[in-house]
C-alpha cells in the first residue's frame, strides 16, 4: 500500500503521508509525495494542495538508513522544488515534529501553520550532516540568517510559538481537528496565490555575524566537519542568488554524508535506539509501578540520583545512617536545584513543589513503602551486602532493590537478600544529575520485569540505560582499566601526563585520562585497586596514580594530583616535579625512557579498550557491540562522531586492529595484549562488529 494519499475536498487537495514510526521521508515516500503532488498541480479542480501526515508526527525528516545506500530519485531537493513550483497555494499542517527533511518539504510549501504543541528543527548537525534539500537557503530567508544559523549549528528545535513570532510559520491552530484548520487556510489562501519562500530576501545580517559563528564553533563544536558547512552555507544565502546557493549547499551536503564522521553519528543515533531491544523483554513483558523512589546514601552521588528522580516526578526518600551526610545530601540538593534557577530551568516556585516530594531520615524502617530503593553507598562488598541484608528485612514484597555499583558482583549483593529476583544493578555516573548513562546490570536472577521496569525508569529520568552482564566493572569500567592501564605505562615509558592528554583530547576524547583521573579523585581508583585479588602482579601497574594517591595528590580536591590546580581554578597545570617522581621510578623500574608517538599513544590506549571491548561482547556481558557504543560515548566521553570504540573499530577494519594488538603482544606481553577471541575470528572472516551486531539480532 502507497504511504501518500490524495483526497479532494471540495476544491483542495489533501495529501496525507502514512509511513510510521515518524514519516521519515524513505524512498516509497518521497515516490508517493511527488506523484501525488503532481497529479494535484495538473488537476484543474484543485485550487489548493494541504501536506498533512498521520501518526505521531509531522515528517521527521529523511530517512537516515537510506543514507548508507545508493541515493535514488525522486530526490528530495528536486521534491521541494516541485512542491515550490506548483501554480496553486500549498499549505504544510504540522504536528508533532517537523525535523530535517521534514521541515524542508514544509518550507517549500507556500503556508504552515501547526498546533501549538508542534516543533521544528533542522537537526542534521547531529548526524554530521547539514540541511541538503534547500534548508540553508530557505530558513533564512524566512527567520534570518543569525536565527536560522542558531537553529542549525545547535540543531535544537523550536516551539510552534518561536516559530510563528520568527515568521516561520504563518498561524497556530488551536482546534484539534489539524486537518480542517489546514483545508480551511487553505481554501483562504486561493485568492492570496502562492508565496515562494526562495523569492524572499535574506534580511541585512551584521558584518561580523559570521566571524563569531566560526569562533563560537571551534571550541564548542571542535573538531566537528559540518558546523562549518552550515555556516558557508547560510553566508552564500546572503550573497547568492537562491538557486546558486541551492547547488553549493547541495555539494557540501554531499561532502558531509560521504564523511566518516557522518557515518559515526548515525551509528550513535540508531545505537541508542538499539539498547531498549532485549531478547525476552517486550511489550508484553509486565512493569511495574514506581511512584517513590528511596535513595540510600547522601552523598554526591546519592543526592544526583536523588535529584534526578525528584525532577522525573517521582517522590524521594533520601536515607543515610549520619545525620551530618544527610544534612549535606540535602543541602546538594538544594544547590542543585538553585543551579537550576540560575540557568532558568526550572523557575523558584516549581522548585518548591518539587522539593516538597523529598522526605529524608536515618531510619531503615521508613524504606517499608518504596517501590524501588537505590543504594549509593560506599563501594565496599562488605558493606553492600549488609545495607542488602537489612533492606530485605523492612522493604515491601514486590519492591526493587538496586545497587548504584560501579564495579562489584551484583549475584553476590543480591545474595544478601532473599528475594535476588528483585535485585539489580544501576550504575549511574557521576554527576548524576548530568550525565546520560545508566548501566543496568542484571544479576542471575534478576527477573525480566524488574529488567523492564528499570529501563522505563532510565526514560523517565531521561537517561539511556544499557542493560549489560555481571562481571567486575561490567562493560565501561572494565574497559577502561585496560585503557587507564596503558596511559600509565606509557608515563612510565616517557610520554608526558600533557603529552598523552593532549593527544588523546586532540584525537576527540572530551578529556585526556590524566585529567579525567584528577577530576574523578586519584583516591577512588587506588581504593578501588586496595580492594582487588586479581590484578596483575606487575610493580608497573597503575603505579604513578598509586604513588601520587599515597602522596596525598588525590587531584582537583587537594590541588594537586596529575597536575597542580591553582585555588578555585579547575585548569591542569604540568607539575616538574610529577615529571621528576615519573622520571625517577621509570629508572628503578629498569624502563628506558624514549619518545613515544602520537600513533603509539592512540593505537595502545583505544585499541587497548576495543581487545577488551570484544572480549566482553564474546563473553555475552554486552548484547551488542554498538551497546559498547553507547556507553563510551554516553559515560565516558568517547568522541560521538567516531561512533564509540567498536564502530571505531571497524572503521579501522578488524583485520588491522587484530595486527597491531598481535604485534603490541609481541611487544609489551600476552598478559595485557592477548588478542580477544572474538577479535580474532571477526578478523579471520574478514567481518565487522556490526556484522556481529546483524547476525546476533
Ligand atoms: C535529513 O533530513 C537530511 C535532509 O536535510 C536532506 C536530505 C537530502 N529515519 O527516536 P525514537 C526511527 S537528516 C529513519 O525512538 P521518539 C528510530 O530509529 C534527518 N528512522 O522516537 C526508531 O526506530 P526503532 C533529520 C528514524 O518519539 C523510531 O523511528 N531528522 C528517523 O523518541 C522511533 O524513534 C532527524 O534527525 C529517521 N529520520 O522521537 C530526526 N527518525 O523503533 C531524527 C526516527 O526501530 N529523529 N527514526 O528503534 C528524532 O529526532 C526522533 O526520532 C523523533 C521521535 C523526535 C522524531
Amino acid at each position: 500500500m502507497t504511504p501518500v494519499r490524495l483526497d479532494l475536498r471540495d476544491n483542495v487537495a489533501l495529501i496525507s503521508i502514512d509511513s510510521p514510526p515518524v514519516n521519515a521521508l524513505s524512498h516509497a515516500v518521497r515516490e508517493g509525495l511527488m506523484s501525488c503532488i503532481e497529479n494535484a498541480d495538473a488537476d484543474p479542480d484543485v485550487q489548493a494542495i494541504v501536506i498533512i501526515c498521520d501518526g505521531r508526527t509531522f515528517i521527521a525528516g529523511a530517512d537516515i538508513r537510506e543514507f548508507a545506500m545508493p541515493p535514488q530519485a525522486p530526490h528530495l531537493p528536486d521534491i521541494v522544488d516541485r512542491i515550490d513550483a506548483c501554480e496553486t497555494p500549498v499549505v504544510a499542517a504540522i504536528h508533532g515534529t517537523a525535523l530535517g527533511g521534514g521541515l524542508e518539504v514544509a518550507m517549500g510549501c507556500h503556508y504552515r501553520v501547526a498546533l501549538a504543541s508542534a516543533k521544528l528543527g533542522l537537526p542534521e548537525v547531529k548526524l554530521g550532516l547539514l540541511p541538503g534539500a534547500s534548508g540553508t537557503q530557505r530558513l533564512p530567508r524566512l527567520v534570518g540568517a543569525e536565527m536560522a544559523l542558531n537553529m542549525m549549528l545547535s540543531g535544537n528545535p523550536i516551539p510552534a510559538q518561536a516559530a510563528l513570532d520568527a515568521g516561520l510559520i504563518d498561524k497556530i491552530v488551536t482546534t484539534d481537528d489539524l486537518a480542517d484548520a489546514a483545508l480551511d487556510f487553505a481554501s483562504g489562501a486561493i485568492d492570496k496565490g502562492p508565496r515562494h519562500v526562495r523569492d524572499l530576501p535574506v534580511a541585512d545580517v551584521a558584518e561580523e555575524l559570521f566571524d563569531k559563528s566560526r569562533a563560537n564553533i571551534a571550541k564548542k563544536a571542535r573538531g566537528l566537519f559540518s558546523p562549518e558547512r552550515i555556516i558557508r552555507c547560510v553566508e552564500l544565502s546572503t550573497q547568492l542568488p537562491y538557486a546558486k546557493g541551492c547547488k553549493a549547499e547541495r555539494e557540501l551536503f554531499m561532502e558531509c554524508k560521504d564523511s566518516p564522521q557522518s557515518a559515526g553519528l548515525r551509528h550513535a543515533f540508531f545505537a541508542e535506539r538499539a539498547v531498549k531491544k532485549i531478547p525476552g523483554i517486550g511489550e508484553e513483558t509486565q512493569v511495574r509501578d514506581i511512584e517513590k523512589v528511596a535513595v540510600l546514601g547522601a552523598g554526591t552521588m546519592g543526592a544526583g540520583i536523588a535529584y534526578s528522580c525528584l525532577n522525573a516526578g517521582y517522590n524521594v526518600h533520601l536515607l543515610d545512617n549520619n545525620k551530618e551526610g544527610l544534612e549535606r545530601g540535602h543541602a546538594t540538593i538544594h544547590k542543585l536545584f538553585e543551579g537550576g534557577i540560575a540557568r532558568g530551568k526550572i523557575s523558584k516556585e516549581k522548585m518548591l513543589e518539587t522539593i516538597e516530594r523529598l522526605t529524608l531520615s536515618e531510619i531503615y524502617d521508613d524504606l517499608s513503602d518504596a517501590d524501588l530503593v537505590i543504594e549509593a553507598v560506599f563501594e565496599n562488598m562488605a558493606i553492600k551486602k549488609e545495607v542488602f541484608g537489612k533492606l530485605d528485612q523492612v522493604c515491601k514484597q514486590g519492591a526493587i532493590l538496586a545497587s548504584n555499583t560501579s564495579t562489584l558482583d551484583v549475584d553476590e549483593i543480591a545474595a544478601a537478600t532473599k528475594r535476588p529476583q528483585d535485585v539489580i544493578g544501576l550504575h549511574f555516573f557521576s554527576p548524576a544529575h548530568i550525565m546520560r548513562l545508566i548501566e543496568i546490570i542484571r544479576g542471575k536472577e534478576t527477573s525480566a520485569e524488574v529488567i523492564a521496569t528499570s529501563l522505563k525508569l532510565t526514560r523517565a529520568l531521561g537517561k539511556i540505560g544499557v542493560v549489560v552482564g555481571n562481571c567486575f566493572g561490567f562493560v565501561g569500567n572494565r574497559m577502561l582499566y585496560s585503557y587507564g592501564r596503558e596511559n600509565q605505562f606509557l608515563l612510565l615509558e616517557g610520554a608526558p601526563p600533557e603529552q598523552i592528554d593532549k593527544v588523546l583530547y586532540d584525537w576527540g576524547m572530551a578529556m585526556g585520562p590524566n585529567a579525567v583521573g584528577d577530576l574523578a579523585g586519584l583516591d577512588v581508583g587506588y581504593k578501588a585497586r586496595q580492594e582487588r585479588s586479581d590484578l596483575p602482579d606487575d610493580p608497573r601497574f597503575y603505579r604513578v596514580a598509586d604513588m601520587l594517591a599515597e602522596l596525598g595528590r588525590f587531584g582537583q580536591k587537594t590541588g594537586k594530583g596529575m597536575y597542580i590546580y591553582e585555588e578555585g581554578s579547575r585548569q591542569p597545570t604540568p607539575d616538574p616535579q610529577v615529571q621528576i617522581m615519573i622520571e625517577k621510578e621509570s629508572r628503578a623500574l629498569g624502563i628506558e625512557r624514549r619518545d613515544i608517538s602520537e600513533t603509539e599513544i592512540i593505537e595502545r590506549c583505544i585499541y587497548g579498550l576495543i581487545n577488551e571491548g570484544a572480549r566482553i561482547l564474546g563473553e555475552g556481558i554486552a548484547l551488542r557491540a554498538s551497546d559498547i557504543d553507547v556507553i563510551w560515548i554516553n559515560g565516558y566521553g568517547f568522541p560521538r562522531h567516531r561512533g564509540g570504540p567498536m564502530h571505531y573499530a571497524d572503521t579501522v577494519g578488524l583485520k588491522n586492529i587484530y595486527k597491531r594488538v598481535c604485534k603490541f603482544r609481541e611487544e609489551f606481553g600476552a598478559e595485557y595484549w592477548e588478542p580477544a577471541g572474538l577479535l580474532k575470528e571477526l578478523a579471520d572472516k574478514g567481518n565487522s562488529f556490526s556484522d556481529f551486531d546483524k547476525d546476533a539480532n
